[in-house]
């Protein structure tokens, strides 16, 4: 029988409600910080499997949880193609600028490679998990991507990569068609190392206009999703496109996604009709509210539970857990849904 998360993934009876928390390891958890301090260097710690492996595992330990999350990040996929990375504590990331088109020219597909540590993760990470765990891996969707390799750093209109599509557009193709590629690629090999699902952050999909929403995020999945399924028919897909609004309707129709994970503002209803008539979906309680946590958050996790369970829910939260959040509130939010479960 599959496990939880991948039987709703699959038009199946889950034999419970499937849990997971997007961003459920890292700076929110005092472990995690702990063994931080071992690689001060984010890039280099996100390529040493051992340290991955652990800082995967940590939220599994504390929470009972139906998935575990790769430990990585996305802007592993801009190192690779040969854009400097460095995280800078208490600014973010900082990509160096790139050279157009030299850097497009110099595209080797044969990068991937270097993530080797990352698919080493993987299978060192299944070897850990309980057999009814499932095994997430991930990737950054292609404008997401691109928004930070042209930005160089965390914006949060996008105006810069916004710029550059509109009038380099050109170049932009080049560099969204390298990243489609590199994408279905990097997902196939981490499903090959272990991953049996999937999931596509598109953390920036709702700054774009809907014509190059279609052009930039629901294409581009959809060929991402369709490289996929030639190799890896049964492999589920959950779509992140962060507040996509009405377009989130359009994304779930067209690019063969599985799920789609949706955001805190969008009416139960409205998803009931648009979305879940299709597909199911995860989501989508208010980071802020996990923060907060006591009554609000159990009000909040209860009315998602009563309108969305129905037809195909994955339970989480709307975006990441935000460093901020108090581990203890995850802790009574995963019992609350359990419970909730039990009774109902
Ligand atoms: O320890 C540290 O200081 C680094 C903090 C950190 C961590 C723990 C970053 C820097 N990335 C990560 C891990 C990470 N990132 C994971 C695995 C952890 C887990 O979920 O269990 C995942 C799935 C990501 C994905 C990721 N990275 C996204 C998509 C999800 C989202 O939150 O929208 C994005 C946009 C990033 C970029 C990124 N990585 C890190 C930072 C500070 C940022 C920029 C975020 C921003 O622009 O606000």
């Amino acid at each position: 029988m599959k496990n939880p998360l991948e039987s709703l993934l699959t038009k199946q009876r889950p034999s419970r409600i499937p849990i997971w928390y997007m961003r459920q390891a890292g700076r929110y958890l005092p472990e995690y910080m702990k063994l931080r301090q071992e690689e001060p260097d984010f890039i280099k710690f996100c390529l040493n499997s051992k340290l991955c492996v652990e800082a995967a595992l940590q939220p599994m330990c504390r929470f009972d949880l139906d998935a575990s999350i790769l430990f990585a990040d996305i802007l592993l996929i801009p190192y690779i193609l040969g854009q400097k990375v460095k995280f800078e504590k208490n600014i973010g990331p900082l990509l160096e600028p790139i050279n157009f088109p030299n850097f497009l020219d110099k595209y080797d597909i044969n990068n991937l490679k270097k993530l080797k540590p990352v698919y080493k993760t993987i299978i060192n990470l299944k070897k850990n998990l309980k057999p009814e765990v499932d095994l997430i891996g991930f990737s950054g969707g292609v404008w997401t991507l691109a928004c930070y390799m042209l930005a160089g750093r965390s914006e949060p209109n996008q105006e810069s990569a916004k710029k550059f599509m509109f009038s380099k557009t050109e170049y932009f193709d080049r560099l969204i068609d390298i990243l489609t590629e590199t994408v279905s690629e990097y997902l196939i090999a981490q499903i090959e190392a272990g991953a049996n699902v999937i999931q596509i952050f598109d953390s920036w999909s709702g700054v774009l206009p809907a014509t190059q929403f279609e052009s930039y995020v629901i294409k581009p999945t959809a060929k991402i999703i369709t490289k996929i399924k030639k190799r890896y028919s049964e492999i589920p897909v959950i779509g992140f496109p962060r507040n996509a609004g009405a377009m989130a309707a359009n994304y779930a129709t067209q690019t063969g996604i599985s799920a789609i994970s949706i955001d805190p503002n969008q009416p139960f209803d409205w998803v009931k009709k648009n979305i879940q008539k299709h597909i199911p979906v995860q989501g989508n309680l208010d980071p802020q509210l996990a923060v907060v946590g006591g009554v609000a958050m159990f009000n909040a996790a209860e009315n998602i539970l009563n309108n969305l369970t129905e037809n195909g829910l994955v339970f989480g939260l709307g975006h990441g857990i935000v460093p901020q959040t108090p581990p203890e509130n995850i802790l009574a939010l995963t019992q609350f849904v359990r419970e909730w479960e039990r009774k109902h």
